[in-house]
């Protein structure tokens, strides 16, 4: 860790297979920053918890998930990868600051209402509680920058606040973060219903693109995809959701403006640009499918990360839950 770089804090759910929203506007992103910042990127295991799991597939999902973050380019030497229950601050910190927490402003956090409205039977204390976990995540690295899509936005704001509340009452603790969020693919929408976010844990498997997708799979999607009325390929989020999505991931992918690409496809029919799109993100995603395979197969491997990591995370957490509880008047030796 150099200490004249500042530092930033995301975390993924293994709550399932990652999508194309997750990867251009969260995990396409950790790596371009890897060299300029102290980097933590975690597997938030403990967030799952929140929706029902099952044992086994949790256990692999998250090994999956870090092999994803290998091949997605970020280097374990660089970057610190881990799990978040390898972390016992994480838990620690989230009982202290969730008493610093209103339950009016947990009351108005839409992700808790999306998904208590999705999982009826099942509206846990944990739903509830989880954007306090989130906060603990982030506020316990001394994070500078968080880069996440926008339906993170809302978290992050509740993690300014409550940083700002226990600085308040207790003297400079945490640092105040700030969301680092993509321009173009801040939030990629869903391939059927382009009004809704494309999430991996649609029932629909035409509404996203996983990133492990064969490419045939990904050209059939693309070509389904729902476009618009008329025939001209602009941008325009209101009156053509499906079209400005679609520009949305080819200037994503290939590191363009929108501008551009409505240039590069000015006169050209929907049928070709949906094609044109297909490619660039299925020639995209298999150099990552490749590296994934090679990782995902070698769990000696990734446990190494696992367990290396832990110890470096958990001595950066330790040294804020120490300073957190001796503010807060516990006895600390
Ligand atoms: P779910 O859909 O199951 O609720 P999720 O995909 O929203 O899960 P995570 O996997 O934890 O949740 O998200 C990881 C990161 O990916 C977050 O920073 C989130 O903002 C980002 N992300 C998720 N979906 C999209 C999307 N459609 N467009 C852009 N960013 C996204
Ligand atoms: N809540 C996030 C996942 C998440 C996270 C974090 C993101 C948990 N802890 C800390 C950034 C920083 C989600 O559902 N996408």
């Amino acid at each position: 860790m150099d200490p004249n770089k500042k530092i930033i804090f995301s975390g993924i759910q293994p709550s399932g297979s990652l999508t194309l929203g997750n990867y251009l506007g969260a995990l396409r992103n950790f790596g371009k920053l890897q060299d300029s910042y102290n980097c933590y990127y975690c597997v938030v295991d403990m967030h799952t918890l929140t929706v029902r799991q099952n044992p086994a597939d949790l256990r692999e999902r998250s090994y999956a998930l870090l092999a994803l973050y290998l091949a997605c380019g970020l280097d374990p030497d660089k970057n610190v990868l881990f799990m978040q229950s390898h972390v016992p601050c994480h838990a620690e910190l989230s009982w202290i600051l969730g008493c610093y927490t209103y339950i009016g402003e947990l009351s108005r956090m839409t992700q808790f209402k999306d998904k208590s409205q999705r999982h009826a039977d099942n509206i846990n204390g944990g739903l509830f509680t989880y954007p306090v976990l989130m906060a603990s995540d982030i506020l316990l690295y001394k994070t500078d920058l968080v880069p996440i899509g926008v339906d993170q936005k809302q978290h992050l704001e509740l993690a300014r606040n409550i940083a700002e509340r226990f600085n308040n009452i207790y003297g400079d603790t945490f640092v105040v973060p700030e969301p680092f969020i993509p321009q173009n693919s801040a939030k990629i929408m869903s391939l059927q219903e382009p009004d809704k976010k494309m999430s991996k844990s649609d029932t629909n498997v035409n509404n996203f693109i996983l990133i492990t997708d064969p490419a045939d799979v990904i050209m059939k999607k693309f070509k389904r995809a729902v476009t618009d009325s008329g025939c001209e390929i602009v941008y325009n989020e209101a009156e053509k959701p499906g079209i400005s999505n679609l520009i949305n991931i080819y200037a994503s992918v290939n590191d363009m403006s929108r501008e551009e690409v409505m240039k590069e496809f000015e006169g050209k029919r929907y049928g070709d640009f949906k094609i044109a799109v297909g490619s660039a993100v299925a020639e995209t995603l298999d150099p990552i499918q490749k590296r994934y395979n090679e990782y995902i197969a070698d769990k000696a491997y990734l446990d190494g990360i696992f367990k290396k990591n832990a110890g470096i995370a958990r001595e950066h957490a330790e040294k804020t839950i120490k300073e957190v509880y001796e503010k807060v008047g516990f006895i600390v030796y």
